[in-house]
């Protein structure tokens, strides 16, 4: 069992027991791929791309060449080396806002530095890579004392058309446009004389939630995602792991934790019942809110070729705005008013989100010969005669 450092206050989540490192092998894709979620889930996952040029460039089995996705590339990138001339850091508060300009620059929206904690390292890969001289089942050595973490905002409005060709196409594109500022940063640290390695979509050996949490990029929500205050939940999230001397962050309090206990939004919209109403749960010492990972999972089956990622908890998230004064001016009601008073602004506040935004937010739009006009589909479960629409609020079909 290795001990975790708990950060100062933070509120959305309690260590409560004794937590140990996860093995990647153990999560929900490997678990998919083995088939313990069902024959139909696993051969979608070998073959969810389509016909849609646009989708085969993001890779993820069946038709299209995986030398054209950036992903596959970079899951066989080698490291570089580290430079031996070695630039002394004096002041490691100077060198944290030194990285975080060069994060933004490199195309981060947002930045956090928290120690890295060993228990939200994995205890063995999943997959190798023959580049890192890495097998299936390999444990995970890594030693560095700081995680860097990133997060890449999606686009507002192209989420809010979900689920749809344009919502996927975007979170598609988020996870591959968050590799190369990833990659270079490490490489960056690499070449200032410091160990360093990217995790990202391509290849990751930590769970970057917890990590941003500690790092102050925003709180965890009743959805299970990080919310960062003006971006919500629409961040890709990124880590370099280092150990260039750096000053950590705290995590922040932006109201998640109050907001989390009214609104329920998410688990309202859920199309196929994954979030929880109830309260939170403990899991592996943590106690958080947890959703339902195989009926979230199974959902994917719904898109039948128009979208292969749900993001209607993403983007119904009260959180969930474009980047606007009043947006930024209920964020401060928020964050000024004293926690147990904080229920009579939340509130009205959910009122007025159900009212304009709508119950369950959601956009027409049409984006490069897309359309997301609802439209009957065809159910491809033996003997069902029921009418769906690609926007049914109810739940499909999915096992
Ligand atoms: C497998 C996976 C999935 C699976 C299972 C999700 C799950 N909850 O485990 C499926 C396909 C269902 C899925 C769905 C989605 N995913 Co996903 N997924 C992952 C992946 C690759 C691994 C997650 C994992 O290890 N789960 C297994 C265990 C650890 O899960 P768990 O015990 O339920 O814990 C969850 C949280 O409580 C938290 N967590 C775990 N331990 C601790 C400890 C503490 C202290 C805290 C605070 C949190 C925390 O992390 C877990 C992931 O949500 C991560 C990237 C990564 N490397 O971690 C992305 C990731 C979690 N997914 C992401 C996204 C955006 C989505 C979707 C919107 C898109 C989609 N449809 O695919 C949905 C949203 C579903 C939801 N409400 O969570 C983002 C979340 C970004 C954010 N802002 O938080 C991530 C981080 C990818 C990324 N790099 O940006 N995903
Ligand atoms: S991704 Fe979709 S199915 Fe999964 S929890 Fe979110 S809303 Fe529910
Ligand atoms: S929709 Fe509401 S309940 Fe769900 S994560 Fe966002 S704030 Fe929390």
């Amino acid at each position: 069992m290795l001990a975790g450092k708990t950060p100062r206050n933070p509120r959305s989540y309690r260590i409560v027991g004794p937590q140990r490192q996860i093995d990647e092998r153990e999560t929900p894709h490997p678990r998919v791929d083995r088939g313990e979620f069902g024959a139909r889930l696993r051969d979608w996952r070998k073959n969810r791309v389509g016909s849609d040029p646009f989708r085969r460039l993001f890779g993820g089995g069946g038709e299209g060449d995986p030398k054209n996705c950036l992903q596959n590339i970079m899951k066989e990138a080698p490291e570089g080396e580290v430079n031996p001339d070695k630039i002394p850091v004096s002041d490691p508060a100077e060198m944290a806002v030194q990285i975080k300009e060069v994060a933004k620059f490199l195309g981060a929206d947002v930045v956090g530095i928290t120690h890295l904690d060993q228990l939200y390292v994995y205890s063995h890969r999943a997959r190798g890579s023959s580049a890192m001289g890495e097998k299936p089942g390999d444990p995970v050595d890594l030693p560095h004392r700081y995680a860097i973490c990133l997060g890449f905002a999606s686009d507002y409005y192209r989420y809010m058309s979900n689920n749809s060709k344009i919502s996927d196409t975007e979170y598609q594109f988020g996870n591959n446009h968050a590799i190369v500022p990833t990659f270079m940063l490490a490489a960056y640290i690499r070449e200032m004389g410091y160990p360093a390695r990217a995790h990202h979509h391509g290849r990751s050996q930590v769970n970057p939630i917890p990590l941003a949490v500690n790092a102050g990029l925003g709180e965890l929500g009743r959805h299970g995602m990080l919310i960062h205050e003006k971006y919500g939940s629409r961040l890709h999230l990124t880590v370099v792991t280092t150990d260039l001397p750096l000053n950590v962050d705290e995590p922040v309090d932006i109201g998640v934790e109050d907001f989390c206990k009214y609104c329920m939004k998410c688990a309202r919209t859920c199309p196929s019942h994954s979030i929880p109403f109830e309260g939170k749960e403990v899991f592996n010492g943590v106690e958080k809110y947890r959703i339902n990972v195989e009926s979230c999972y199974k959902y994917k089956l719904a898109g039948r070729g128009e979208w292969t990622n749900c993001v209607v908890c993403v983007s119904s998230c009260c959180y969930n705005k474009p980047d606007t004064w009043w947006h930024d001016l209920a964020m401060w009601s928020v964050k000024k008013t004293p926690i147990p008073l904080r229920v009579f602004v939340i509130k009205p506040l959910l009122w007025i989100d159900d009212l304009i935004w709508g119950k369950r937010p959601w956009k027409r739009m049409k984006w490069l010969g897309y359309d997301n006009a609802p439209k009957s589909v065809t159910c491809n479960i033996p003997g069902c005669d029921a009418k769906h629409t690609n926007l049914q609020l109810k739940p499909l079909h999915t096992a």
